[in-house]
């Protein structure tokens, strides 16, 4: 038996890999690919110009498929969608919203659509548009999440869909992957993890403090604005979750505050190293992460024991 994805996608596993902003880029993506998962670019709040650059690069990295991850709250969602278009990328994912409004031109382009959903809902509302498949991520996840667990949200989905599920959130070994079969997914998506790859290009100082994380070392920011982001914790978060104490239950909480201490966060730790005053963002599972390592052995290491779970899920 092979994973339906692995067909769909023309891919060796059913691995792919999570699009973290600023940091997934041609190399990471294109090293994944090469390994024989799927190698996501992300492209963030970053203009189409700079993501067009990251497919081209991409292009020279790897024969194998790769996809582009749009960060739906993005103001430069549309130029970024047209430009993958025009770039005849073949898979996109997309994330922290309803991408309903680009479905027909990445269709029309025949572009494989698989967005994440944090819910039946939406997972449901995806199917009926015509996507190919979905990723159901649980709060387990790095950056901007939802509300529910992977342990919850990916069984419930796989019962309301017809189309594959990955499974996100929480995966960061072989073990992880194996559940994630078990609950009915056809693959998964692993982020924090391949933080720790070689040819993952963050600072060495956001890599540092992801090899060093225990289990309890993520908090959740951002509830009070409505875009909770997990990330670990840190100067930033100690002085950010300060504010949103005293700011919550007024009636007009002063979330201007939050936002200029929010900005430019990620760049600051991804790019400049600053892992004290900037975001760093990671998954509950950052703890299991112990070593630096290829995205190929980490890739082998995911989908050790698949072989045996094909056979146990026939
Ligand atoms: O998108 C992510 N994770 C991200 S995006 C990101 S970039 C960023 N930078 C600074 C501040 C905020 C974000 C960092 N991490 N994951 C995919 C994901 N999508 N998780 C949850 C969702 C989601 C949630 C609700 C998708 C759809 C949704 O509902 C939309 C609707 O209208 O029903």
């Amino acid at each position: 038996m092979k994973s339906k994805i692995c067909d769909i996608l023309g891919i060796k596993y059913p691995v792919f890999q999570g699009a973290m902003a600023w940091i997934a880029d041609a190399s990471l993506a294109s090293a994944v690919s090469n390994a024989g998962g799927l190698g996501i670019i992300a492209a963030g709040n970053a203009p189409a110009d700079f993501v067009r650059g990251e497919i081209r690069k991409a292009k020279e990295l790897t024969d194998k498929p790769f996809g582009v991850n749009v960060m739906l709250q993005s103001p430069f969602a549309d130029e970024v969608v047209d430009a993958i278009c025009e770039e005849k990328v073949k898979v996109v994912t997309t994330g922290a919203g309803n991408p309903g409004k680009y479905l027909a031109k990445l269709a029309e382009n025949g572009v494989t659509v698989i967005p994440v959903v944090a819910s039946v809902a939406l997972a449901k509302r995806m199917e009926k548009m015509g996507v190919n498949a979905v990723i159901a991520e649980g709060m387990e996840s790095g950056g901007h999440i939802g509300k529910l667990t992977t342990m919850a949200l990916v069984p419930q989905v796989v019962d309301a869909v017809n189309i594959p599920v990955l499974a996100a959130g929480g995966i960061a070994d072989s073990r992880g992957v194996n559940a994630a079969f078990m609950l009915g997914a056809d693959g998964v998506q692993v982020g924090t993890r391949f933080l720790s790859a070689y040819e993952c290009t963050v600072h060495q100082n956001y890599k540092a403090k992801i090899l060093k994380a225990k289990d309890i070392d993520t908090v959740i920011t951002g509830a009070i604005t409505g875009h909770p982001v997990r990330v670990l914790k840190n100067k930033l978060t100690n002085a950010y979750l300060a504010i949103e104490k005293e700011e919550t239950g007024k009636a007009n909480p002063d979330l201007e505050k939050l936002e200029t201490l929010g900005a430019g966060a990620l760049r600051k730790a991804v790019v400049e190293g600053d892992v004290d005053n900037g975001s760093v963002m990671s998954g509950q599972i950052a703890g299991l992460v112990k070593k630096e390592e290829s995205c190929s052995d980490i890739i082998l290491d995911l989908v050790k024991d698949l072989d045996k779970i094909y056979e146990i899920i026939k």
